[in-house]
């Protein structure tokens, strides 16, 4: 037996406690240690029941998510719940933490449930393009239905232990020590007091047939054309379980299972639920503390600033609201309290914690009210000479040593860090819009921003339930240069002979949710016109620009607000129709610049789109703006809606093949050197075999 097992044995109950930091993932060395531990309680003589349980801050969150493609390595998790399934000893689960995945289909192969109030419990596999294929698509309908069953496997989304009682698949739960209650319960069954059967009888849901097919039919209905294969695979396992002799049904869910974990999808998937945690991995901050934060500032209260204070007083931070005057102080707090409205009618906030939360915000309209912060975010718009006027004025006001952190989305940092006096307490916090509920936080470490600085932003945002990606300074740090990228191959796509509407409809159909287009429409055409406006001056004259966003916006065509932009929208429909007049105004344009337009296919959208991205992520690898590619991609599937079957830029470069994309950037390069240019790091990848990701371990 390996140390990950511990095996205790009193008054004829043997207790199995799984000891696999950080979340007892079922990695081999678990799973092992596990079937040998089994197999030596169900021989002991001395064993009459056998309680599982968990050390630590959870029972098993799922299967090793990092063994997934890769060699198999016996015992399989299907065969370990098997052996529990089949133990010829009453065998009770004794559950706390997260029960994920694997964990929850172990858990359902023994005979009873006891959980922990607070236990989470759930079947995330799908979330990661896979199914349960531990036994979870067979026995959890068997033990509750196909209906609930199936609605926990397509949402992939947890419930409480309550919940999970009230749907039949946990026994009861207890808010004392969980281990305990499982071992007295245990010995009641070896003493012959209890019988674990007929305390815990099972219905049989498979006996309603015309109810199963219905659950069945309805979640097909439900999924229509699913775009990954997994949520369809779900259901028809959870048919088999109905059609099928439960050993088959088994071996019908692992060759699903098999099919799904070798696809493309999957693997990014994988990708990125593992880049999201090595995001947070910082070693060259040689392991400074965090400094502590329990009160934050918010200078602006503005969409952006009262979306910050939302997500800070739902971590539970001490918040105190700036803004210039009264009038605007009571328009910034009203919109956290709408905020927290929304969250309260959606069911993400009780009316206590409502209440709660409030009380943990405080508004001024002096900066000297910030003098007790720990931490300031500054959230006010993006202008330059404003932000390091401000900072100048927190430098002066705050204490030595509180964070000073400006949420701007391209500035340069080290500009707005030597205005506050103290550079090494500046940090660039940038938020993406709507702030209480975007994950992804970009941390902007300057030139002297300090180790724990950089350490207290990563503490924050662990806090509040996001995401932070390190990003060196530059004009758009990692999301909006990559943005930049992704327009200006449109751009050029829309001038040589691509609608709008082409170009959106080949993006939609690649993954990504709306096309650059509608986006832009949604966003405001105004806002990127203000920025080429003011960089016209310095622009490179050599360089190809495409004017048609001018144009429009010439036009009074600015986007949803004006009813009009790259597409015309009727009164109260957000839902925009093709226009015409757009289409003309692009021909204008074509034929001012001479321009003969030519066939553009979804397939050549779709490649120039995917070739710009990565390589504009290659030259921010170069330039040391991003630690890592998994960096990049973390941040263009949170914050830029890069589909996450695809893992970002870089994994889906990595995907594509690196020689064929740097060969079309070698010919688009032809057309226009300065943009299309393949970085160097493509040619180092590719004369050594390696692929981005193979960057992502150093
Ligand atoms: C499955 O079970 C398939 C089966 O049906 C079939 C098999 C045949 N594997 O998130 P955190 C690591 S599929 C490996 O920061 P939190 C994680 O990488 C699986 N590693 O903590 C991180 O490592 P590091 C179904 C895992 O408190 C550390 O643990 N299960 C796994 O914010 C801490 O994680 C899931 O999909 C794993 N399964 O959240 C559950 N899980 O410190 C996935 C975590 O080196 N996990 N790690 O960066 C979660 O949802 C969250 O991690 C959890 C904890 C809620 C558990």
């Amino acid at each position: 037996m390996t140390e990950v097992v511990r095996r205790s044995t009193a008054d004829g109950v043997t207790t199995l406690t799984l000891d696999n930091p950080p979340v007892n993932a079922l990695g081999k060395d678990l799973r092992r240690g596990l079937l040998e531990a089994l197999t030596q309680a169900e021989a002991d003589p001395d064993t009459r029941a056998i309680v599982l349980a968990a050390a630590g801050r959870t029972w098993p969150a799922g299967a090793d998510i990092r063994e997934f493609g890769k060699p198999p390595a016996e015992p399989l998790l299907p065969e370990l719940c098997a052996a529990v399934a089949t133990c010829t000893k009453p065998v009770i689960a004794a559950l706390h933490g997260t029960v994920f995945g694997g964990g929850l289909e172990l858990a359902l192969a023994a005979g009873g449930r006891l959980a922990k109030l607070g236990t989470q419990l759930g079947l995330p596999e799908v979330t990661l393009g896979i199914l349960p294929g531990a036994g979870g698509t067979q026995r959890l309908p068997r033990l509750i239905g196909a209906k609930p069953a199936l609605g926990l496997m397509l949402s992939g989304l947890p419930v409480a232990a309550e919940r999970a009682v009230e749907l039949g698949f946990v026994d009861a739960v207890t808010d004392g020590d969980v281990r305990s209650a499982a071992e007295a319960m245990a010995r009641k069954i070896a003493a012959g007091e209890v019988d674990l059967a007929r305390k815990f009888p099972r219905p049989d849901h498979r006996a309603d047939a015309t109810t199963w097919l219905r659950a069945v039919a309805s979640a097909r209905e439900g999924i229509g054309k699913a775009r990954l294969p997994a949520p369809g695979r779900i259901i028809d396992c959870v048919e088999a379980a109905l059609l099928l002799p439960e050993e088959e049904g088994l071996a019908y869910e692992r060759a699903a299972f098999e099919d799904l974990v070798g696809t493309p999808e999957a693997a990014a998937l994988r990708h990125a639920f593992l880049s999201e945690r090595r995001a947070a991995r910082l070693p060259d901050l040689g392991g400074a503390e965090a400094r502590e934060v329990s009160t934050v500032g918010v200078v602006g209260g503005g969409l952006m600033g009262s979306g910050i204070a939302t997500a800070l007083l739902s971590a539970g931070y001490r918040v105190t609201l700036i803004e210039r005057d009264p009038t605007a102080l009571s328009a910034g707090l009203a919109r956290v309290a709408t905020n927290q409205e929304r969250a309260v009618s959606k069911g993400r906030l009780s009316k206590a914690g409502q209440e709660e939360a409030w009380s943990r915000i405080a508004g001024a309209n002096d900066m000297a009210a910030l003098s007790e912060s720990d931490l300031v975010i500054e959230a006010v718009p993006e202008d330059e000479e404003l932000k390091q006027r401000i900072f100048a004025e927190l430098g002066a006001v705050t204490r030595p040593g509180t964070i000073l952190a400006t949420n701007t989305s391209y500035l340069d940092v080290n500009g707005i860090a030597d205005a506050s006096g103290r550079p090494e307490d500046v940090v660039g916090l940038h938020f993406f819009s709507p702030a209480q509920v975007m994950k992804l936080i970009e941390v902007v470490v300057g030139d002297s921003t300090a180790p724990d600085v950089t350490a207290t932003a990563f503490a924050l945002a662990k806090r509040m339930g996001k995401i932070a990606v390190r990003a060196g300074v530059c004009d758009g740090f990692i999301g909006n240069r990559i943005l930049t990228a992704y327009r200006t191959a449109t751009d050029f796509l829309l001038e040589d002979g691509a609608s709008p509407y082409d170009i959106d409809r080949a993006m939609v159909e690649w993954g990504f949710p709306k096309g650059p287009y509608a986006v832009l429409d949604m966003a405001g055409l105004d806002i990127s016109w203000a920025r080429r406006k003011r960089l016209a001056a310095t622009r490179d004259p050599t360089r190809r620009y495409v004017a048609i966003g001018d144009r429009l916006c010439e036009a009074g065509r600015l986007g949803q607000k004006a009813g009009k932009g790259y597409y015309r929208y009727s009164d109260d429909s957000r839902h925009g129709e093709e226009d015409p007049e757009v289409l003309g105004l692009i021909v204008a344009e074509r034929q001012a610049k001479g321009i003969v337009p030519r066939q553009v296919t979804d397939a050549e959208i779709q490649t120039r789109v995917l070739a710009a991205m990565a390589n504009e992520g290659a030259r921010i690898l170069e330039e040391g703006i991003a630690a890592r590619p998994s960096d990049v991609d973390v941040v263009m599937m949170l914050g830029y809606g890069f589909p996450r079957w695809r893992g970002g830029p870089m994994q889906a470069a990595d995907a594509a093949g690196l020689l064929g994309l740097r060969n079309h950037l070698k010919d688009y390069a032809r057309e226009e050197a300065a943009f299309w240019q393949p970085a160097q790091l493509w040619d180092d990848l590719i004369k050594n075999g390696r692929k981005f990701s193979d960057l992502n371990s150093e």
